[in-house]
């Protein structure tokens, strides 16, 4: 079965890290009401959701994304770029220990799971603010074993290599060229964003759908004329935290 954890929306959430964005209110309700939807619309996928605890302190918690990378044969715990969100692995490392054998990354290394785009056994992994070279090599030990190759990406623009590029199919990617060149992806078939939507790279796989914000209308055209099956919702108030809908959960096959 489909495993999606997510985390609540923090009442602190407004106090969120941020880097590429300006800071401007958030309505914590609507960004809890749109978050309800996605664990909704994660469910009537197939998905069952798992909720981790609450972390109401910790303003960014929602974005349990950036704490692990879940592969079929183990979960590697992130060392989180920004310092203000190491405190978030430790309730996620706990509920993933029942799920697959923990591996975790340790200081100098900093690793963002936004940073990492897999592609069957290929594990992209974006070289930025919060993800380092340290990171990357960690990363690179713990899942040569399992037959991973990592491939170091770099990027410009944007918080995470997510931001900028995220796998339809295994076979292909939603890339938006302007913040990573098209050829750190040498061999994947590629589908580019609409150049005035510069932030509609960011689509998440549930089972056979695409689940999608409805704010890149002109991306999501050119997502349905490829035959996709893409489920949109409205994801403005979270986006406003510098967060995108891979950023909301972890979704991952209970046996693989
Ligand atoms: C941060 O800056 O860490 C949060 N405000 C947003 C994190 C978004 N996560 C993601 O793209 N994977």
């Amino acid at each position: 079965m489909l495993i999606a954890v997510t985390r609540p929306v923090s009442p602190t959430l407004a106090q969120c890290e941020l880097t590429h964005l300006a800071r401007q209110p958030i309505d914590v309700a609507r960004a809890a009401a749109q978050h309800a939807d996605y664990e909704r619309l994660l469910g009537s996928l197939g998905a069952k959701v798992i909720q981790a605890p609450a972390a109401p302190e910790l303003p960014d918690a929602v974005f349990i994304e950036d704490t692990a990378v879940v592969l079929d044969e183990i979960a590697v715990i992130t060392r989180p770029g920004a310092a203000s969100r190491r405190a978030e692995t430790a309730a996620v490392a706990t509920l993933l220990s029942t799920c697959r054998p923990l591996h975790s990354v340790g200081a100098p290394a900093t690793l963002d799971g936004g940073d990492v785009i897999r592609l069957g056994r290929t594990l992209y992994v974006g070289r930025s603010g919060r993800t380092n070279n340290a990171g990357i090599e960690q990363l690179r030990k713990l899942t040569a074993p399992f037959g991973y190759s990592v491939v170091a990406v770099e990027f410009a623009g944007c918080l995470h290599l997510k931001s900028a590029a995220t796998a339809l199919d295994d076979g292909l990617l939603l890339h938006n060229p302007a913040w990573a060149a098209a050829d750190s992806f040498s061999g994947l078939e590629t589908l580019t964003v609409d150049d005035r939507e510069p932030y509609a790279g960011n689509a998440l796989r549930v089972a056979d759908a695409i689940v999608y914000p409805s704010e890149f209308p002109r991306t999501l055209e050119r997502l349905a004329s490829r035959g996709l099956r893409v489920e949109t919702l409205p994801y403005d108030e979270l986006a406003k935290a510098e967060g995108a809908v891979t950023c909301c959960s972890l979704i991952f096959e209970d046996k693989p």
